[in-house]
């Protein structure tokens, strides 16, 4: 395992360090975010996260206790997330997607005493107050009341000094999500944010203080934490960020108006706004990198957008665990269809179920090394103890290499098919469907024949205006079987309205085994 590339000082705060920073360099006055409402230079987030920090230290949350977040992509969450952690606090950014029982469990597992709460998503958090014995008080964020976040802002000084804290300290949680058991608070170090931005956004994205980037992956997300606000912090970029779900239209408005020079995306994401006729011109928008992670980008996607923008998808692989990707395609050496090369810093291997490293061209479970893992899983040694090992941090992932070391994608570990004796890659056959013109996304899984013999079966969401026939299922059949050896083609084709999948993009198969079952 390589050491760090980057040395952190001892004596370390992220947030104290992402805005002294720009503040040194003279960018006081320049827009570090552009949200729905407005714009804020960075001395306006020194001075709202000094008050938040501030408010936090009035309502008698002490260095080390968290701050559970639930908060839409606006200026209030850079102003929680970086006040919460000048003042030592941990904040917890969670999903806004999620239901009433999983913010229950998430505020019980983490005894958070504080929630930070969009407005809208209230109703779902008024009644754990009371029902969760740590949670004392809900702050609304976009509301103007007394339980405001803006009330709280308003009476609070803008003189801050913050905390002293250790480069290894807690700094920030995110909750990890499974295919099966509870959801992991994925406790982060405060050396971890800046790292992915020194190892990543600046030599393989490339990121510059004149950017303007726009992710439609949200901050709750460790890819859009890193993407909206580490990334452009650490440089003294700008970031537009955008409340609203990330539909290919509302993604449209953001790209139109404020022209951002750098894109985040996820597959479907992209795949969406091909097949959009709302598609802006590559003269409408002066995007110079566009990244995907999340899951595997198809190759015909990326080829599709390199030719409409004529600028590369830059498709890599991160992790909660790791923070962000330490896998990745970089500027002039992209090869669709793979997930690139190791981003240089972290150490990558590919393992069979013993541990031991495969042989060259088979695939293996991904396990990676780097300084931006997390440090372990609230709560949970077990889990733990199964995840990190050592310095290598397990993904879950399998991947294999090509002839020229590139990565490839090859499901999740428990995801591979043994059909007829032979593995079978989902990924691998949902690539030949996407190649076909009907069919917008596809996801396979396993099913259980007459015989109880596992066998591939296909969930396919069609492109508008193409209607689910026999005749097509018959002809989407004949198609994988051109493409891929014979025993590969799905057995059973299903149309559906769409796939089941996480906020961050990954389709849910286990819902999708559930549903086959
Ligand atoms: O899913 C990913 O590829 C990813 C990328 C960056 C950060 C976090 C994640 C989960």
């Amino acid at each position: 395992v390589s050491p760090p590339l980057i040395e952190i000082p001892r004596r370390y705060n992220a947030a104290h360090d992402l805005i002294a920073r720009n503040l040194q360099a003279g960018r006081a006055d320049k827009p570090a975010f552009i949200d729905d409402n407005g714009s804020y230079t960075y001395a306006d987030v020194a001075r709202r996260s000094a008050r938040f920090a501030n408010a936090l230290g009035k309502l008698g949350v002490l260095p080390e206790q968290r701050v559970l977040m639930c908060v839409h992509d606006t200026i209030d969450f850079p102003t929680v997330f970086l006040g919460a952690i000048r003042a030592g606090v941990v904040p917890i950014a969670v999903n806004t997607l999620l239901t009433q029982g999983d913010y229950e469990y998430m505020l019980t597992d983490s005894g958070a005493r504080v929630a930070v709460v969009s407005g809208a998503l209230l109703p779902l958090f008024t009644p754990l107050l009371g029902k969760v014995p740590t949670l004392e008080r809900i702050i609304v964020a976009g509301g103007r009341g007394d339980d405001s976040l803006a009330a709280l802002l308003t009476y609070a000084s803008d003189d801050f000094s913050t905390v002293e804290t250790s480069a290894d300290a807690p700094c920030f949680w995110l909750y990890s999500s499974g295919s099966t058991g509870a959801p992991k608070g994925t406790v982060h170090v405060h050396a971890s944010l800046i790292q992915t931005a020194e190892l990543y956004a600046r030599p393989i994205l490339g990121i510059e203080e004149s950017d303007v980037v726009f992710s439609a992956a949200k901050l709750f997300f460790a890819y859009g934490l890193g993407n909206g606000l580490t990334f452009p912090m650490a440089v003294g970029a700008t970031a537009v960020l955008m409340a609203e779900r990330p539909t290919p239209d509302a993604v449209f408005a953001r790209l139109r108006k404020h022209k951002p020079t750098i894109f985040y995306g996820v597959p479907t994401l992209y795949a969406s706004m091909l097949a959009s006729p709302d598609l802006p011109t590559r003269e409408e928008i002066p995007l110079r990198r566009c990244a995907s992670a999340g899951e595997a980008l198809p190759e015909e996607i990326g080829k599709r957008w390199a030719r409409h923008f004529g600028t590369d998808i830059l498709d890599g692989i991160g992790s909660t665990e790791m923070l962000h990707i330490f896998l990745s395609n970089r500027l002039g050496d992209v090869r669709y269809g793979t997930t690139g090369k190791p981003v240089p810093g972290y150490d990558v291997r590919l393992v069979d179920e013993d541990g031991k490293p495969v042989a060259p061209g088979e695939a293996g479970e991904l396990h990676i090394a780097g300084p931006s893992s997390a440090a372990y899983y609230w709560n949970n040694r077990e889990k733990t103890r199964n995840t990190f090992l050592g310095g290598w941090t397990r993904s879950g992932d399998k991947y294999h290499q090509d002839a020229d070391d590139y990565y490839v994608y090859a499901g999740r570990s428990d995801d591979m098919l043994k059909v007829s004796g032979i593995y079978v890659s989902p990924i691998e056959v949902e690539s030949a469907l996407i190649g076909h013109e009907a069919v917008l996304e596809a996801a396979v899984v396993g099913k259980e024949d007459d015989d109880k013999l596992i066998k591939p079966i296909a969930y396919i969401v069609l492109k508008p205006g193409i209607d689910a026939t026999p005749e097509l299922a018959a002809e989407l059949k004949a198609h994988v079987k051109g493409c891929l050896a014979p025993y590969k083609y799905p057995r059973w084709f299903e149309f559906v309205a769409e796939l089941p999948k996480t906020a961050t993009g990954k389709i849910q198969r286990f819902k999708l085994r559930a549903r086959s079952a």
